[in-house]
C-alpha cells in the first residue's frame, strides 16, 4: 500500500460508512423561478400574482429523508426576495432571512439554497423579505419529505394549502393590483371570501376530492396566511398524525381542526359515510354564498 493509499484509506472508509446509512439518499436539484404572473382563481377571475415557476401554489416537491437539496432561486421580480424553509432545520446561511441569515437576493439575481432534507412530514417554502405582501401575492409552496417506500398507510394524499390572497393590501401594503371592482366595494365577508384561496383556487372553482368508500384520504394542510382557519368536515372525522412536521404521540380525533398562522396538519380521513360532504372554514366570514353556490374557503368531498 503507497504512502498516498494510506492517506486516502480513511476518508474511503468515512465515505462507505456515511453511504451505508444513506443508502438511497439522492442529490435533487431544483430551480424556481420567481415572477410576476396573472393567475386565474376561478373561471374568467384572473389576478395580478407573484408566483413560483408560474403555478400558485408553488411546485410541490417531493424528496426522501437525506436527500441533498439543491434548489436555485432565480428572482425575475421587480424587487428582492428570498426563500424560506419553513420548519427545516437548514444550515444557517440556506435559512432566507435578510438581515439575519444571508442578503435578499436582487432583481435579476440568483441563489442555490442547499440543504438535507428532514424526517418525513410536511413543510412549506415562502419569502421572507416582505413577507407579508409577498406571501399575499402568492409566493408559497409545499415541500414534501415521504415516508420510506411502503409505509404509507393512506390512498390518496390531498394538499390543502390555505392562501390570503392580497390580504396585505387590506393592511395598507402598497402595489396589489387586478383585485377587481370587488377591492373598492369594502371589507364585506363576501368580498374577504372571494380572496381566500385553497390550491390557488377560490370556490366554487376549488375541485372536489373524490374518494371510494372506506377508503383513506391524507390531507396535507398549510395556512400560509395570518388568520386561524377552523377546517371543518361534515360527516366524516379528522384523525391528525402529524402537526407542523412532527407524528402527535397519539393520533386523535377532530372534525373541526384550526389552522393558525403559518400552521400545518396532517389529517386522515377515513371515507366510510357515503355522500357529498362540505369541507370548508368555521369561520363564517371565510366562505360565502353567490348566485346559489358557496364561494371561498370551501369544497366537496364525495365518498363514492
Ligand atoms: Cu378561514
Amino acid at each position: 500500500m503507497t504512502r498516498k493509499m494510506h492517506r486516502l484509506l480513511p476518508a474511503l472508509l468515512l465515505t462507505l460508512v456515511a453511504g451505508a446509512g444513506t443508502a438511497r439518499a439522492a442529490t435533487r436539484e431544483f430551480t424556481f423561478t420567481a415572477a410576476a404572473t396573472r393567475w386565474e382563481i376561478a373561471p374568467g377571475r384572473v389576478v395580478a400574482a407573484y408566483a413560483y415557476n408560474g403555478t400558485l401554489p408553488g411546485p410541490e416537491i417531493h424528496v426522501r429523508e437525506g436527500d441533498l437539496l439543491r434548489i436555485t432561486l432565480v428572482n425575475r421580480l421587480p424587487e428582492p426576495t428570498t426563500i424560506h424553509w419553513h420548519g427545516i432545520p437548514v444550515p444557517n446561511g440556506m435559512d432566507g432571512v435578510p438581515g439575519v441569515t444571508a442578503p435578499a437576493v436582487q432583481s435579476g439575481g440568483t441563489f442555490t439554497y442547499e440543504f438535507l432534507a428532514p424526517g418525513p412530514g410536511t413543510y412549506w417554502y415562502h419569502p421572507h423579505h416582505d413577507s407579508a405582501a409577498q406571501i399575499a401575492r402568492g409566493l408559497y409552496g409545499l415541500l414534501i419529505v415521504d415516508p420510506p417506500e411502503g409505509s404509507r398507510t393512506w390512498d390518496l394524499e390531498v394538499p390543502l394549502v390555505i392562501g390570503e390572497f392580497g390580504a396585505a393590501s387590506m393592511m395598507g401594503s402598497s402595489g396589489m393590483g387586478g383585485m377587481g371592482s370587488g377591492m373598492t366595494s369594502g371589507l364585506t365577508s363576501g368580498m374577504m371570501a372571494s380572496t381566500l384561496l385553497i390550491n390557488g383556487k377560490t370556490a366554487p372553482a376549488v375541485p372536489e376530492v373524490r374518494v371510494k368508500r372506506g377508503k383513506k384520504v391524507l390531507f396535507r394542510m398549510v395556512n400560509t396566511g395570518n388568520m386561524v382557519h377552523p377546517m371543518h368536515v361534515h360527516g366524516l372525522h379528522w384523525d391528525v398524525l402529524a402537526t407542523d412536521g412532527f407524528d402527535v404521540p397519539t393520533p386523535y380525533r377532530k372534525d373541526t381542526l384550526p389552522l393558525n398562522a403559518g400552521e400545518r396538519f396532517d389529517a386522515s380521513l377515513l371515507a366510510d359515510n357515503p355522500g357529498r360532504w362540505l369541507v370548508h372554514c368555521h369561520n363564517l366570514q371565510h366562505v360565502g354564498e353567490a348566485a346559489g353556490s358557496m364561494t371561498g374557503l370551501v369544497f366537496e368531498l364525495v365518498v363514492e
